[in-house]
């Protein structure tokens, strides 16, 4: 691309949303117009980006009549279902938080530090993965590299601003002990719910197949054995992720570290002794993943433990989007 792009954003005024507006200033992203969609309800209201401030205007068909080169899509599933081919025709290169198009085999699913190669056979629609994926991603993918994954047992804590507004209203209102169940099924505060998104006829949650089948798609080897259990704690921003590996070939525990270390995207924090580990309030309001508490599963031939955290609405949304982005661009 050699003039500067210019750049759509839909679902402006979301938690997402307003993330992909901050992200996109601090990277300096070039762009010649912005333009500023939202459904209906959110229309008419304004945003500020780079100190101007845009009217939020109402999605339509004829919305990417006009010349976009991008638009980077947070707005709902049932959105991107219906604008996302919409803007597509219309030249359009489309990256979409949704799960809407995550499990299409026509839509490339892209972490850049993992599968940047991928946005070369999009056809229009780029799908960005679940936040919970995301993370785990930019860690296994060094490691299945050197060592060849055989299984892998994900266990989640997720905060609530994966839940969007109401999730954050949930636990806000819980700790002034005033108990709201908008965005789940049971209190939040000073609980932990192991049930994100619905449940599906296997027993698992629709949050656990997602991260099972989007580590399948992304590493590119349905033979990887995947288990998940996604659980929502009560922390407001910033996924931690437990992650046990199983390796086809013997590991170095140092090794590992290193592996992890070089990659991009990575930061190491590992000190136990010192109480260093990656966590949640760290790791909010930044775009790296965090990884400690490296150590031998002793229960198996090669095997890994791994604390994995990152802040869900940038590395896990809005700055995997951009750097997809950028990918584009550059
Ligand atoms: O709950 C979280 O921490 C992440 C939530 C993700 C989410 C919430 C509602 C709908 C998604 C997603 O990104 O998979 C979707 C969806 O698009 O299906």
């Amino acid at each position: 691309m050699s003039k500067k792009p210019n750049i759509a954003i839909v679902g402006a005024t979301g938690v997402v949303g307003s993330t992909f507006l901050k992200v996109l200033e601090e990277r300096d992203f070039p762009f010649e117009n912005v333009y500023m969609m939202a459904s209906a309800k959110s229309a008419g209201k304004t945003v500020t980006f780079k100190g101007k401030d845009y009217v939020v205007e109402e999605l339509n068909e004829h919305s990417f009549e006009k010349d976009i080169d991008i638009a980077l899509f947070s707005a709902g599933g049932s959105t991107s279902e219906k604008y996302a081919p919409i803007a597509a025709k219309c030249g359009v290169t489309v990256v979409d938080n949704s799960s809407q198009w995550r499990m299409d085999p026509e839509v490339p699913l892209v972490v850049p530090e993992v599968n940047a190669d991928d946005i070369k056979w999009n056809k229009g629609i780029i799908a960005n993965p679940n936040c919970s994926t995301i993370q785990a991603m930019v860690v296994l993918k060094p490691l299945h590299d050197k060592y060849t994954i055989k299984r892998v047992v994900y266990s989640t804590y997720q905060a609530v601003s994966g839940s969007g507004v109401k999730g954050i209203s949930d636990l806000e209102e819980g700790l002034k002990g005033n108990d709201k169940c908008e965005a789940y099924a049971h209190p939040i505060a000073g609980n932990c719910i192991p049930h994100i998104d619905v449940f599906l006829e296997n027993g698992y949650t629709k949050e656990e197949m997602k991260m099972i089948n989007e580590t399948h798609k992304i590493l590119g080897d349905d033979t990887i054995k995947v288990t998940a259990t996604t659980v929502r704690v009560p922390v407001f921003d910033s996924h931690s992720e437990s992650i046990n590996i199983e390796f086809e070939k013997p590991i170095d525990v140092d090794e590992v570290r290193e592996t992890l270390a070089n990659f991009p995207g990575i930061v190491v924090q590992d000190d136990p002794a010192n109480n260093v580990y990656p966590l949640a309030r760290n790791a909010a309001g930044t775009n790296e993943v965090y990884v400690g508490r490296i150590r031998r599963d002793f229960s198996v031939e090669n095997g890994i433990n791994l604390w994995v955290v990152a802040d869900n609405i940038r590395k896990g949304a809005a700055t995997n989007a951009v750097q997809i982005a950028e990918e584009l661009i550059k």
